[in-house]
């Protein structure tokens, strides 16, 4: 297979969800772009710029959301080089850091969120996010006894993923339907959920139904974290930038669709939580409030947002 349809194929893989979460889908564009580099045929650094350009832009058009896409393809493309070998070895050197960060980033947010839960405690997840299992898990690895109640998370029900992975390691869950979280709020002492993106005023989008999840909790009083590494954060929201909501297709959500002539079907995959329902983000730079997103942006992802 040529490096440009290994690229295609992993972007296929994203676009139909076969690789997915957040944090999957960079670590997954991050791994193509170093393979892409290893072997794709260039004779001048302007060329193989080029090649990794085209490469990039392939993976930056599978899902529109997330920004850990965007931000994981300009962390590993970023180079100084001035020649064809030094670039190659750039995107090389630059895809392993980003993926063993990323990979120590899910642990050391385990470690900060986990001291949130307490012995005892009924946590309630959505979705499915490494980040918000890493907390959960290292709670349980460090001999709390807790229950959690994951929603199916309808169209793609990520929840089912949810429980197999707590069930795997002998977690106690309850599965929901997401039209339940009302009726269990009352006994759950903590929402934790992944994010797609953070932005600069510490917004959140994340899977559709986290936005209605997070008011009910706020009215129930109960805490509501959110468990992002860095790169979730969206640097171009500081620029004034809008998040694109990804809208996937009819069929996801009923499949015979094509039966009804007066019937559209709306199957919007994110949706936003304000800040103000956010009592705090677990992010391996520390646990902060919502509003110190801005700061956070700044200091971990820079300014230059222009390339
Ligand atoms: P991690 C997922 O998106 C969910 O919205 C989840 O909360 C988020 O990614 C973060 O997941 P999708 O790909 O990176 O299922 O924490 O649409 O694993």
């Amino acid at each position: 297979m040529k490096p440009i349809d290994r690229i295609q194929e992993t972007a296929q893989k994203i676009k139909s969800m076969e690789i997915r979460g957040a944090g999957r889908i960079a670590i997954a564009a991050a791994s193509s772009l170093k393979d892409f580099a290893q072997s794709v045929d260039a004779s001048s650094q302007e060329e193989f710029d080029s090649e990794i350009k085209h490469a990039a832009q392939i993976l930056l058009d599978t899902r529109p959301t997330a920004v850990s896409l965007s931000n994981a393809i300009r962390m590993v493309t970023k180079s100084s080089a001035n020649s064809l070998d030094g670039a190659r070895e750039a995107v090389i050197f630059n895809a392993n850091r980003f993926i063993e960060n990323s990979q120590k980033a899910v642990e050391k947010i385990g470690q900060i969120g986990s001291r949130r839960i307490r012995d005892g405690d009924t946590v309630l997840t959505h979705c499915n996010s490494l980040a918000a299992i890493s907390v959960i898990s290292t709670a349980h690895k460090s001999g709390k006894h807790i229950k959690v109640i994951a929603t199916e998370s309808r169209p793609r029900f990520q929840g089912i993923t949810t429980i197999g992975m707590l069930d795997d390691l002998g977690i106690e869950t309850e599965l929901i339907v997401d039209s339940a979280v009302r009726s269990v709020m009352n006994e759950v002492d903590l929402v934790v959920v992944g994010a797609d993106v953070i932005t600069a005023n510490g917004t959140l989008i994340n899977k559709i139904g986290t936005a209605q999840i997070a008011l009910c909790a706020h009215e129930a009083r109960t805490s509501f974290m959110v468990a992002a590494e860095t790169y979730k954060f969206s640097p171009r929201t500081i620029l004034g930038e809008l998040v694109t909501i990804e809208e996937r297709e009819a069929q996801e959500v009923l499949p015979e669709i094509h039966r009804y002539k007066h019937v559209r079907v709306r199957n919007p995959a994110f949706d936003v939580t304000p800040h103000h329902y956010i009592d705090v983000i677990c992010t391996e730079a520390g646990a902060i409030p919502p509003e110190m997103s801005y700061l956070l942006i700044r200091e971990r992802l820079g300014w230059e947002m222009e390339e």
